[in-house]
Formats: C-alpha cells, sequence, structure tokens
C-alpha cells in the first residue's frame, strides 16, 4: 500500500508567525516520516491583494529558508512555488468554470479580506478558493494540514470535487482537511478578538518565528489580557486564554499541570515564564535558518528540485480532466 499523500500551502506575504506554526507548519514536519508531503509557497495567492514585487520576490526565499529551518527535510517531502508549475493555473480556469458563484458568495475569508480592501478587491481575491482547490486536487491529496481558518476553503474544495465527479465521471480524489485540537486558531497579542495574521501591520500583533528574544519578550509582556488574576484555561478569557494555549503546546504539558504550576502567581509571571518558552522553542530554528540562508543558491536548488519532482503529477490529472471535458484536439 501506498502512503497517504499530504498537501498543505503557505502564503510568501511576510514571516511566518506563530500561528502560522502552530496552527500548520509543525504539523506538516511532524506528520513527514508517515506521508508522501508536498509543500507549496503559494505566490500566486499572495498577489490576490497588492505586494511589492521586490519584497515579494525576497520573501518567497526566506520563507523556504525558514520552512527548511523549522525542519521540513527536502528527502521527505517537496517544496517548490506554485507559480513555476503552470498547472495551478490551468486546472483554476477549468475548475472556475464549474463552481456556482454562489458557493463562492459563502466563503468568509473573502468578506472579510474584501470588507479589508473595499474597492480595491480583485476577480483574483474572490477566485481564491478555486486556486486553493486545484492545487489540493492536482496531487491527488489526500490529507490537508492547515489552521481553523482554512477548513471551510477544504470543504468548497470537497464540493468542487465531488461535482466534477458527478457531471464527468471520476476523475479527483476527495481530500479531508487535518485540522490540531490545540493552535488551530492563534489570536493576535494585541486583540485577541482577531486571529494573528501576517499582513496585520500592528506592531506588537504577532510573534514572528525570527523574532530578537527581546522583541519576543517586549510583544509577550505588552499582550493584551483581563482585570482578573488566576492562571486557568477559560476561553471566555480571550487573551490569557491565547496565551495559555501557545504555553500548552509549545511544552507539551497537560492544561491541569500547567493550572497548578501558576497557582497563586500573577500574569506577569506567567508572561516571563511564556517568553522563555517561546524563546528557547525558536532558538534551534533561528540558528538553523542563519546556516541555510548562508548559501542562497542552495534554497533555490531546493526549490526547482521540488517542482521538477511533483510537476509530471499535476500534469497527468489535469490531462485527465481536460479529457473528460472533451478540452483539446
Ligand atoms: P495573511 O495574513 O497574508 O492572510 P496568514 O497569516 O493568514 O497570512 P497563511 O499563509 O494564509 O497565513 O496561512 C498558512 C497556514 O497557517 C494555513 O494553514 C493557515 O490556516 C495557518 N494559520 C494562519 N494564521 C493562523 C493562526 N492565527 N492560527 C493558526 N493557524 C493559522
Ligand atoms: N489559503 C491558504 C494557503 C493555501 C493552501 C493551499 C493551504 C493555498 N493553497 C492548499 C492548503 C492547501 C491559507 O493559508 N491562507
Amino acid at each position: 500500500m501506498t502512503n497517504k499523500r499530504v498537501l498543505s500551502g503557505i502564503q510568501p506575504t511576510g514571516g511566518i508567525h506563530l500561528g502560522n506554526y502552530l496552527g500548520a507548519v509543525q504539523n506538516w514536519v511532524r506528520s513527514q516520516d508517515e506521508y508522501d508531503n508536498i509543500f507549496c509557497i503559494v505566490d500566486l495567492h499572495a498577489i490576490t491583494v497588492y505586494q511589492d514585487p521586490k519584497i515579494l520576490r525576497k520573501n518567497i526565499r526566506e520563507l523556504a529558508g525558514i520552512l527548511f529551518a523549522c525542519g521540513l527535510d527536502p528527502q521527505k517531502c517537496s517544496l517548490f512555488v506554485q507559480s513555476d508549475v503552470t498547472e495551478h493555473t490551468e486546472l483554476t480556469w477549468i475548475l472556475n468554470c464549474t463552481t456556482p458563484i454562489g458557493w463562492m458568495k459563502r466563503m468568509t475569508q473573502f468578506k472579510d479580506k474584501s470588507d479589508k480592501q473595499k474597492e480595491k478587491s480583485t476577480m483574483g481575491l474572490f477566485d481564491y478558493p478555486v486556486l486553493m482547490a486545484a492545487d489540493i486536487l492536482l496531487y491527488e491529496t489526500d490529507l490537508v494540514p492547515v489552521g481553523e481558518d482554512q477548513k471551510q476553503h477544504v470543504e468548497l474544495t470537497r464540493d468542487i470535487a465531488e461535482k466534477f465527479n458527478g457531471t464527468y465521471g471520476p476523475t479527483f480524489k476527495i481530500p479531508e482537511p487535518v485540522i490540531p485540537k490545540v493552535g488551530a486558531r492563534v489570536m493576535g497579542l494585541d486583540d485577541p478578538a482577531k486571529k494573528m495574521s501576517k499582513s496585520e501591520e500592528k506592531q506588537g500583533h504577532a510573534i514572528f518565528l525570527l523574532d530578537e528574544p527581546d522583541v519576543i519578550r517586549k510583544k509577550i509582556m505588552r499582550a493584551t489580557t483581563d482585570s482578573l488574576t488566576t492562571i486557568q484555561f477559560d476561553e471566555s478569557r480571550a487573551g490569557i486564554y491565547n496565551l495559555l494555549c501557545i504555553y500548552q503546546v509549545l511544552t507539551g504539558e497537560g492544561r491541569d499541570a500547567i493550572e497548578k504550576h501558576f497557582e497563586g502567581k500573577g500574569y506577569g509571571d506567567f508572561k516571563k515564564a511564556l517568553a522563555e518558552v517561546v524563546i528557547e522553542s525558536l532558538r534551534p530554528l533561528q540558528e538553523k535558518y542563519q546556516q541555510i540562508i548562508a548559501d542562497p543558491h542552495y534554497v533555490e536548488s531546493l526549490l526547482k528540485q521540488g517542482a521538477s519532482k511533483i510537476r509530471p503529477i499535476a500534469r497527468r490529472v489535469v490531462d485527465a480532466a481536460k479529457d473528460r471535458i472533451g478540452l483539446g484536439l
């Protein structure tokens, strides 16, 4: 029996933050031995909102470096840049023509992002979930490890695949989302009502994996909490709950043990302890990142190698879809 295939993606819209890491990347790394793994730097998704071209190019390389530093192993997975494999755009067009607009109008991420973008919202932003469906369906994916915010997009992907298969005959494999129990929705440190996001520009909103220890300490000490004092996992106290969840995933300790450990202590003590846990968890990957980017060609060659390895799968699936529909000669 062959291994199940995992596919996931991340946008090169800035440095990776703790939400990306705990919600997605850490799980990609952990399950590498078990599955056949494909990971994609989704630059075509990134341009659904304006990106400065020079910064985008720099972000793509840096993101690849960080992902390898986090522990993605080029022997065990293929990491590539989405726009290097043109089949992604080709399948997107085909799926655009089978996806009802009504399904797209229900996508909550589009509503949130287009509210922010207002009249600057593009067709690409609206079409973002179909491009994501193409990413997933191109590789006969079984499992899609993502944070909670992407669950709706994976469900849409399933609907798109089922509709296509129902109309034209079995073509696409139906994928399943994989969402972690803790860490699936890390909230902003400045505002625990908002998910931590790369593109939020406010200082103190996100902890980035390459943040220096002092920056991490400052951000955590200033994180928004409430006027209560006890250290308890209580979802109604969103700020402290978020910090406790981060502590829980990074230490691997149980909730009871954590509450007991901080019994009688104040928010200040807890925040100090959390800052040290975060700093120590990130230290090894920060060191590895410096080694990786010392040779800029190294990352580039791994990305090319990744694309060459997976391109034939994508070609085969697009050709099958074209054939089903009756496209071409
Ligand atoms: P942007 O702000 O540019 O939209 P983002 O921070 O939402 O970016 P993505 O590249 O869109 O990051 O997401 C990569 C992965 O990280 C996805 O699987 C997504 O579900 C996950 N993720 C993003 N934000 C969080 C978060 N706050 N908590 C947990 N997982 C998250
Ligand atoms: N939309 C995702 C990124 C993404 C993705 C994918 C995730 C693009 N294509 C395919 C899983 C599978 C996001 O995190 N915003």
